[in-house]
């Protein structure tokens, strides 16, 4: 039986292989070696603690927002793992992890946070679609790079991430139904942090689970541990085969938590309690990856104190590369789009100029 089979949103079951406290789900294995593990650990934890410093910088008005990760590392790390050279990446605005899994720079990812646009330039070879902050719409992306990829005759997957709130959108719907008829080598990937800003899960679908919305547009679809690395990249390694074979697109449901505020506008304190998020520490992906490690003699705290210096001395360097790119001229926000400035623009731009 194959895993989607096995784990039909029907069922109800949700797939895990790596528990909260380091053990593994009885009959199931690691899908990967330890050695990666380690190096998977690694990056989430350079990932996790380049986040924390995105964060900082905003509080210290050297970046305009920002989109934090925190506590959803393992979807991001897991999923992307999953890819080959030549796959797509699609983003929405909180990918953080799957862009540095693609091979982005950390100085690049922060210059578009520090406003800079060239911060969006994926460099060629590396296929990263630009932040979405429109929420939903670049899963209809996802699907015309995959449909694209398809029609060329090219063994290539897009990868899309988005949140719960993503799957109100009407985007999302017409994408998954697109990709359902034309079978496009696209895997969706939900990312269920329990929130849409204030909305929690609960008030996003009367759905018992996002991951059986997959049914109605026929289509595999799979709700997974977001917080079990293990189990995140086996269901995406089996959607990325299934799709890179011609066997259409899958719908994944990670089911996951978002620690941090939405983003840096955002207080959370306003609409949930401490209270609400106590159970959900314990769940924390990088718990769980301690304890495995841990037993196997791969982890303890010197270990960590040595990758969190290495980190954070690759974080400084990133830091200083970025802030060192010149600021963009104001110009910038009024190119691009045409090939000839049209005249309300021209007016805006003098406009701005004047205020400045
Ligand atoms: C089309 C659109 N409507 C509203 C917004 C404002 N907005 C930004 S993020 C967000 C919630 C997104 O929630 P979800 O899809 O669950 O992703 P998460 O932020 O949890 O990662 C909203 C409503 C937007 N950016 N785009």
């Amino acid at each position: 039986m194959s895993l989607f089979e096995e784990y039909h949103p029907l069922t109800g079951k949700m797939f895990q292989i790596l528990k909260a406290d380091g053990t593994l789900v009885s009959g199931q294995k690691p899908p990967i070696s330890d050695q990666e593990i380690f190096a998977l650990y690694k990056k989430m934890l350079f990932i996790r603690l380049a986040d924390q410093r995105a964060l900082m910088l905003q509080r210290q008005g050297r970046f305009g927002t920002y989109a934090p990760i925190w506590g959803q590392e393992a979807c991001q790390v897991g999923s992307a793992y999953a890819l080959q050279k030549g796959d797509w990446v699609v983003p929405a605005f909180r990918e953080i992890g799957a862009t540095l899994m693609m091979g982005i720079s950390l100085k690049s990812f922060y210059l578009y946070w520090m406003g800079n646009e060239m911060g969006s330039r994926a460099p060629e070879g590396m296929n990263v679609m630009p932040v979405s902050v429109p929420v939903g719409t670049q899963t209809l992306h996802a699907v015309g790079v995959a449909w694209a990829a398809k029609l060329r005759g090219e063994k290539v997957v897009a990868l899309v991430f988005f949140g719960d709130g993503a799957t109100s959108k009407g985007d999302f719907h017409e994408a998954m139904n697109f990709a359902g008829v034309f079978k496009t080598p696209t895997v969706f990937f939900c990312q269920n942090n329990q929130f849409a800003i204030s909305v929690p899960r609960s008030l996003q679908t009367a759905s018992k689970t996002i991951a059986q919305k997959a049914i109605a547009y026929g289509c595999d679809g799979i709700q997974v541990d977001g917080n079990d690395l293990f189990a995140v990249y086996l269901a995406t390694k089996e959607a990325v085969e299934k799709a890179r074979s011609g066997g259409g697109p899958t719908l994944i449901e990670g089911v996951t938590y978002r620690f941090g505020p939405h983003t840096t506008a955002d207080d959370p304190t306003k609409y949930r309690t401490e209270a609400e998020i106590e159970p959900w520490k314990p769940l924390d992906p990088f718990v769980r990856l301690r304890f495995y490690l841990g037993e196997k003699g791969m982890w303890d705290e010197e270990i960590e104190n040595r990758l969190t210096a290495e980190a954070q001395k690759e974080i400084d360097q990133a830091v200083k590369d970025a802030e060192a790119v010149p600021s963009p001229q104001v110009e910038e926000i009024f190119q691009y789009v045409f090939a000839e400035m049209p005249h309300p623009l021209k007016e805006q731009l003098e406009y701005l100029k004047s205020t400045l």
